[in-house]
């Protein structure tokens, strides 16, 4: 099991996971508008420590489920960019052959079981995936990431109660974004702690700063633990917020003036930064470095994921009609 406290190593890493995710992220939203990803993406940059966190929690055996804004969730999981990029640009080296794309990451022997495009669809497979663990009686837990909006859709909360009546080794994790696909929660939304959700579920509810990657990190640790100890489910209110629009070219124009600006004044990698540099252990100048390096790193991995074949037609239509 992972411990609360992080070493200095262990917050480095954690560093350089959210430069590689954000830069992975921006370098899509590139290749999409020059016509190499084809469909749609949804980008997660400004969230980076809800990911980055809870899944440095996770143990061997321990499985996740995500959602179509799932890059961060995949990368974090140990998927490479270049694979990544691959499925996204539809090549054969994705891991779904390419035939999966942006809303589908998946690499389960890795624990991350599947991303979903349906809204709430991810909760129940993960509790699924738990009362497996549970029947067969093994230590593992299933974490499952969903949005703000999934919380009013009703596999959200036949999820949660069925979780809890079973006892079901499983963390609920909202990434709350403020926003659904273009509404704000509150227009959709009677409360503003969707922790508040898990009262009725009887199960622990608990609101932490989404911006703060040791935060998540200790939030989930300690909800896993309890998952693990055969205490039931928790539901974890991750407070965050997405910088780019719903998806695609989406220029966000809904959202009040200012906004955007004062969540990066609390931006999850620059926090994060400015604690190592100021306890010495990541001066400002190793950061640029670390940011440096993995431009190129992500750089490259797109230049070698476009150089891989697409499938064949005939492969395609084997994935669609039984023979
Ligand atoms: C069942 C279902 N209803 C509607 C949609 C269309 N849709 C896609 S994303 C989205 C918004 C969901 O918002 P939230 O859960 O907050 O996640 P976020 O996109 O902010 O990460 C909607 C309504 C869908 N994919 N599935
Ligand atoms: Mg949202």
């Amino acid at each position: 099991m992972s411990e609360r406290t992080a070493g200095a190593d262990r917050r480095v890493a954690w560093y350089r996971q959210m430069v590689e995710i954000r830069h992975f992220e921006d370098k899509v939203q590139e290749l999409f508008m020059a016509g190499l990803i084809q469909g749609t993406t949804h980008l997660c940059q400004g969230q980076e420590a809800v990911p980055v966190g809870a899944i440095s929690a996770m143990a061997r055996g321990d499985v996740q489920t995500n959602t179509y804004r799932g890059h961060g969730e995949a990368l974090a999981n140990g998927m490479s960019p270049e694979t990544a990029f691959a499925e996204l640009m539809g090549r054969t080296s994705g891991c779904s052959r390419g035939v999966g794309g942006s809303m589908h990451l998946i690499d389960a022997s890795k624990g991350n079981i599947g991303s979903n495009a349906i809204v709430g669809a991810g909760a129940p497979i993960a509790v699924g995936a738990a009362m497996g663990f549970k029947l067969r009686k093994e230590p593992q837990v299933a974490l499952t990431f969903f949005g703000d909006g999934a919380t009013n859709i009703g596999t959200f909360h036949e999820a949660l109660n069925m979780a809890s009546v079973w006892k079901a080794p499983v963390i609920f994790i909202i990434t709350n974004n403020l926003y659904g696909e273009y509404s704000p929660v509150r227009s959709t939304t009677p409360i503003d702690d969707l922790a508040r959700r898990a009262d009725p579920f009887a199960m622990p509810g608990v609101v932490v700063d989404g911006q703060d990657v040791e935060a998540v990190h200790s939030a989930v640790s300690t909800a896993v633990a309890r998952a693990r100890a055969g205490e039931g489910p928790s539901l974890l209110e991750m407070k965050t917020y997405r910088y780019r629009g719903h998806s695609r070219s989406d220029p966000a124009k809904y959202r009040p003036e200012g906004e955007l600006e004062r969540w990066k004044q609390r931006d999850p990698i620059e926090l994060l930064g400015a604690k190592l540099a100021a306890e010495g252990i990541l001066s400002a100048d190793h950061q640029a470095a670390i940011k440096a390096e993995i431009q190129a790193e992500i750089d490259r991995a797109a230049e070698r994921a476009a150089q891989a074949p697409y499938p064949t037609l005939e492969e395609t239509r084997s994935y669609v009609y039984a023979d």
